[in-house]
């Protein structure tokens, strides 16, 4: 038989946190896809309480916020020196280099050890389908060689919606990418941690 996805693996998750991160564009696909990537993170025995849920505009906003979320989960005032007392500010955030960000990732107390970003690009719908493809892609491959931390690439780019909701499910049609996505993190994550 013909095995279009990876064969499947059975990875233990249950010492993982993951986020998913996704746009807000064509929200119908949008929500069946991060469904699916829970409902497998918690098949694969990752805790509610560490599924971490966030989101941006569209898809070219996802690179800069996966980057924050990571970011964001693994500050604490004493890594990052504020000027105030306290949390760090948005201030001390924003200007935290990649270096810091490359430290942080690298410790084994970093709180997301993989996260999935997750859009949905339909062709008819954008002039520039081709440049926020590219450039999100792109920007979430530097992101994850950046911090060591996997990033998976939940972004449908399709030609209509049709085409995305059999790629989401939706509908009973198809096959719900984002299943694939949670397994993927599901792995990936169990392999950062056997990486150190
Ligand atoms: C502008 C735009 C368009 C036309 N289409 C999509 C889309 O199909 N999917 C998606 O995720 N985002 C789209 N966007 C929004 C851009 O990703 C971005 O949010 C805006 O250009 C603001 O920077």
């Amino acid at each position: 038989m013909y095995l279009k996805g990876p064969s499947p693996q059975h990875h233990d998750g249950s010492g993982l946190r993951v986020a998913i991160v996704h746009a807000r564009w064509n929200e119908t696909i949008i929500e069946p896809l991060v469904a699916g990537a829970k409902e497998k993170l918690l098949a694969a025995g990752v805790k509610e309480s560490n599924i971490v849920v966030q989101s941006c505009p569209g898809s070219w906003e996802l690179p800069i916020a996966v980057q924050r979320a990571f970011f964001l989960s693994l500050i604490s005032a004493s890594q990052i020196q504020s000027n105030t007392t306290g949390a760090p500010s948005a201030t001390d955030l924003l200007a935290a280099s990649t270096s810091d960000l490359t430290s942080l990732t690298n410790s084994s107390s970093g709180p997301f050890d993989a996260v999935i970003a997750v859009g949905v690009l339909i062709k008819g719908e954008t002039m520039h389908f081709e440049y926020i493809a590219d450039a999100a892609v792109h920007g979430l491959m530097r992101v994850q060689l950046d911090t060591g931390i996997p990033v998976i690439l939940g972004i449908l780019t399709v030609l209509n919606e049709e085409q995305a909701k059999a790629r989401a499910g939706v509908d009973g049609k198809g096959h719900n990418h984002g299943e694939d996505w949670g397994s993927a993190a599901v792995e990936m994550g169990v392999k950062r941690q056997e990486w150190g």
